[in-house]
């Protein structure tokens, strides 16, 4: 940027060095912010955007846990494509020092570490046994299935994919929504590469999430009433129910804070619709026990009580 700037205005060799001198400082500066003892702010931010099942995930465990913790909503793929960061990230703050978990099974582990003595019963839901985890991994990869079918549907229709990234929500950053909204093509070509998107991989992903979603329902078929089979929920439960907010649309998904984003208003594609039908005659116990999730368990936070 720099250069430019002298090129533009056709600098001296003295300007050009009091430049270069005062971004220095500007750049140390922002350096010594990070470590400042005043630095005011949250202990716990959680950086999304309103319409991401895996968000969801973290944010409903984070209402359930009770903890406090501040959500910065950005517009959707901004951060993906232009920052390198991908949704949910935790932001923790320990006295000076601000780390940063960006991986949602990571969060969770956090959050476990951090609360589980402190919180004891309360935390017990995210206990992360060796049946809960390996059943988490196949659950992630359901969630990328859900990206590449819903990306697959929703792409072709500006509005709507519009909508789902917040450009429809006056509470985000104008110039996100109107970086979103200008650099649409573009991120719509960037998204269908991410995803490999196409006829094949529709395919494909299609009979994958079935077959995961077959699986389910079989476990389900003892009459258990938690996937693991235990009286109270763990987070395997949140995150199954989350994950599948994308073709259940369950009633309260987001727990209130992803209302702006939920396609209400909007036709369902056809062929979308499609599915999700085809998928709820298929898999009735799945969709019972994500709706009953939603509804007797997806507290918002202010409904937890403190320790
Ligand atoms: N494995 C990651 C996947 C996260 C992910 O794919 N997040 C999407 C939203 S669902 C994202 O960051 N999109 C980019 C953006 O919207 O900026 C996790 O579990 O957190």
């Amino acid at each position: 940027m720099l250069p430019l700037i002298v090129a533009v205005f056709g600098l001296g060799f003295g300007t050009a060095l009091l430049l270069v001198f005062a971004l220095l400082l500007w750049r140390w500066g922002l350096s010594l912010q990070a470590i400042l003892p005043s630095r005011a702010g949250p202990e716990l931010c959680l950086e999304t955007i309103g319409a991401s099942h895996f968000v969801e995930k973290v944010r409903w465990s984070m209402d359930r846990l009770g903890v406090e913790y501040e959500e910065r909503q950005n517009a959707g793929v901004l951060g993906a494509f232009f920052v390198g960061r991908t949704v949910p990230k935790l932001h923790v703050r320990t006295g000076m020092v601000i780390s940063a978990i960006g991986n949602s099974s990571d969060i969770l582990r956090y959050l476990w570490g951090r609360y589980a003595t402190e919180y004891g019963e309360r935390a017990a839901f995210l206990a992360p046994t060796a049946e809960a985890l390996e059943l988490e991994k196949q659950l992630d990869l359901y969630g990328r299935y859900m990206q590449q079918w819903i990306y697959h549907h929703i792409l072709p229709h500006r509005s709507l994919t519009l909508h789902a990234w917040g450009c429809d929500d006056p509470s985000l950053p104008g110039w996100q929504r109107g970086i979103v909204r200008l650099g649409f093509p573009l991120l719509r070509t960037l998204m269908r590469r991410a995803f490999s998107l196409g006829a094949t991989t529709h395919d494909k992903t299609l009979a994958r999430a079935g077959d995961f979603l077959q699986v389910i329902e079989e476990r389900l078929e003892d009459g258990r009433t938690t996937l693991l089979g235990g009286p109270e929920i763990s987070f395997v439960d949140i995150t199954f129910a989350s994950l599948s907010g994308l073709w259940i649309f369950p009633d309260n998904y987001g727990g209130g804070k992803a209302d702006r984003v939920t396609p209400h208003g909007f036709e369902v594609p056809a062929q979308m619709q499609a599915e999700v039908d085809a998928w709820r005659q298929c898999f009735p116990r799945v969709v019972a026990l994500v709706e009953r999730l939603y509804a007797t368990e997806r507290l918002p936070a202010a409904a937890v009580r403190p320790v």
